[in-house]
């Protein structure tokens, strides 16, 4: 079987996320560096348009977002689970709420601190893309609310792990721990001494926290990008069936497709290959990829008509 790729950058907290999925998988994997800001020349020909981090690459296909990456990992290396004793739905949630409460707010907490040294091409990039200002003069004036954003989720966290349960779910890891651990390492590992002082990590916490850290990030090598195409380019995507008629997007495979994500703007094309419960792939052919199938979530993505959404694009 293919060894997992990862394009992704280690300041990338939702990369440390699949990093300790690889870690309690045992997974050997080979790590593409991305810069961590565009332009992003040698991801681009993967992705169809889609600019986050981290992407997982499998011969030549290709899995954009977390959500999805964890999954495909438990699908291709089942034991041991992501999603222990029957809970996947729950991890599944409990991941999302963990990702999208706390990673701007954690991030903009250690920017109050180190955020002299963040390039400005860094700051800019982000409030283009992400609507958000990471300069250090902007983190501090809005300390105090993310300080109480980030209190708020840790006090959930804190109440979970209270009856004395090594993880959120239970006696064994699952998804909502890496989601929930990535913002807070990110946070810690930045704002050093000044994280104890302006969050509640209470022992609890913080044992869970060394517990998740020590699921460690599996067995890592290095590839160059150029590597990593070129696997891209001599690997078939995976065949997959074609879309249910009664799928609710309305759509077809052969469909000239955008996929809209709930929460950016990237300008993601191709045609759809199949949609089912869990997953919408679509083609993408590049000069120096060829083919590849790039895999997104069902939750928090969406595949519109090509058509429709150029002329929405227009309008706006
Ligand atoms: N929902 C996405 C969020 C990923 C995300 O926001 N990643 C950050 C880096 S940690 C990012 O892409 N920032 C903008 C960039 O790197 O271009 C996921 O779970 O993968």
């Amino acid at each position: 079987m293919d060894q997992p790729i990862l394009h992704h950058y280690d300041l990338s907290p939702f990369g440390e996320k699949v990093r300790l999925a690889f870690g309690h998988k045992g997974l050997a994997w080979r790590s593409v560096e991305t810069p961590i800001w565009p332009p992003r020349p040698d991801t681009v020909p993967l992705t169809a348009g889609y600019r986050r981090s981290p992407v997982l690459q499998i011969g030549a296909d290709v899995y954009c977002d977390t959500l999805l990456i964890l999954r495909e990992l438990e699908r291709r290396y089942p034991e041991p689970t992501l999603y222990p004793g029957g809970q996947a739905g729950l991890a599944a949630v409990l991941s999302w709420w963990a990702d999208t409460t706390t990673f701007i707010a954690a991030a903009s907490i250690a920017t109050s601190i180190i955020g002299d040294g963040v390039p400005p091409e860094f700051i800019e990039d982000r409030i283009a893309f992400m609507r958000h200002d990471f300069s250090k003069a902007a983190s501090l004036r809005d300390l105090g609310l993310n300080r109480q954003r980030v209190a708020a989720q840790m006090t959930h966290l804190a109440n979970m792990l209270r009856d004395g349960r090594p993880f959120l779910l239970g006696d064994a890891v699952s998804a909502a721990d890496l989601s929930a651990y990535h913002p807070l390492w990110f946070v810690r590992t930045h704002a050093g001494a000044e994280a104890d002082r302006l969050l509640p990590f209470d022992p609890a916490i913080l044992a869970w926290m060394e517990r998740v850290a020590a699921l460690g990030h599996g067995t890592r090598s290095p590839l160059g990008a150029d590597e990593a195409l070129a696997i891209a380019r001599a690997a078939e995507p995976v065949v997959l069936e074609g879309v249910d008629l009664d799928d609710p997007s309305g759509l077809k495979a052969g469909d000239a497709v955008a996929i809209r994500s709930d929460d950016a703007n990237d300008p993601i094309h191709g045609i759809l290959v199949t949609a089912d419960r869990d997953e919408i792939v679509i083609r993408h052919e590049s000069e120096r990829v060829g083919l590849a199938h790039v895999h997104f979530p069902r939750f928090g993505y969406s595949a519109v008509p090509r058509e429709a959404a150029s002329s929405q694009a227009e309008a706006a």
